[in-house]
């Protein structure tokens, strides 16, 4: 019986180190967080120790549905601080936030149909920003403008500050966006693909050609070293991409991982899991 327990043990050493080739990223677990109702993106306040965290807050579903439940919640050096930051109240209805992006001083959401912001200090002031969305889902922002992806619609679109709009190409099913270096990328849903796409615009989104690593793609970051995070919802994965976007490795396999978030500070990954109401916090080391 020994003897089997140590060979188990031994075999199970041995994946790892297989499991970890040098220079390649790996995860390890921090913390699992749970109260939350269906979360969708986790964004870490760069420079402090804070995450916002958007709550679709739905039944089974209802994840765009107009259903006037909705809150962001605020987390604190790793954990809860509050659950209800944010909250829906007749006047400032949030029916499900989703994409979250800070911009000249303000914390911007996606709601269904609306781009909505408020001050991220104490969420006063909310207010909308456009309307008309299909499906607006991710945010990021190039420091001049708030970028928005709409899945339904398949469009990215740029909103200045003063709402006005702006489309360039996007993928079919575009969701997550995000830049780095100068450069905007994007991930499709439908399409289960990773592009390049061009905020100048008149420049068709260049796919990665991985479509076949993905089953439904949600989140994407880039790391400083240019290596691509993407989560793949339906996928069950986090995954990594190589800096010249020709190698896709799994980080870590868990159920329905949403819009992820990195801080780069202390190199962690905070993961929403949008069926299982939980946010896993993970050290991206190597
Ligand atoms: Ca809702
Ligand atoms: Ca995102």
């Amino acid at each position: 019986m020994l003897s089997r327990l140590r060979l188990l043990a031994l075999l199970s050493l041995c994946a790892v180190t297989l499991a970890a080739q040098p220079g390649r990223w790996q995860l390890r677990q921090l913390a699992v967080l749970d109260q939350f109702w269906v979360p969708e993106c986790a964004l870490p306040v760069p420079g402090t120790d804070r995450v916002f965290v958007s709550n679709v807050a739905a039944a089974k579903g209802e994840y765009w549905t107009d259903d006037g439940e909705g809150f962001i919640s605020v987390l604190a050096g790793g954990k809860m601080q509050r659950l209800r930051w944010l909250q829906s109240k007749p006047g400032a209805v949030l029916d499900g936030p989703k994409g979250l992006c800070l911009f000249r001083g303000k914390l911007y959401f996606t709601d269904n149909t609306r781009l909505l912001r408020c001050n991220p200090e104490d969420g006063s002031g909310l207010e909308v920003v456009a309307d008309g969305f299909g499906k607006a889902n991710d945010l990021a922002t190039d420091g001049d403008a708030v970028w928005l992806s709409d899945g339904l619609q398949s469009k990215i679109w740029r909103i200045a500050e003063d709402g006005a709009k702006r489309e360039i190409p996007a993928p079919q099913g575009v969701n997550g966006i995000t830049f780095a270096k100068g450069r905007m990328y994007a991930v499709s849903w439908d399409l289960h693909e990773v592009y390049e796409v061009y905020p100048i615009g008149g420049k068709d989104p260049r796919p990665f050609r991985l479509a076949d690593h993905f089953t439904n793609l949600d989140g994407i970051e880039v790391l400083t070293d240019g290596t691509f995070i993407v989560s793949d919802f339906m996928g069950n994965k986090v995954c990594a991409i190589t800096p010249d976007g020709k190698t896709v490795y799994t980080l870590v396999e868990l159920e329905s991982p949403a819009d992820i978030g990195i801080d780069r500070q202390t190199m962690t990954l905070y993961v929403p899991q949008f069926f299982a109401d939980k946010v896993v916090l993970f050290r991206l080391f190597r």
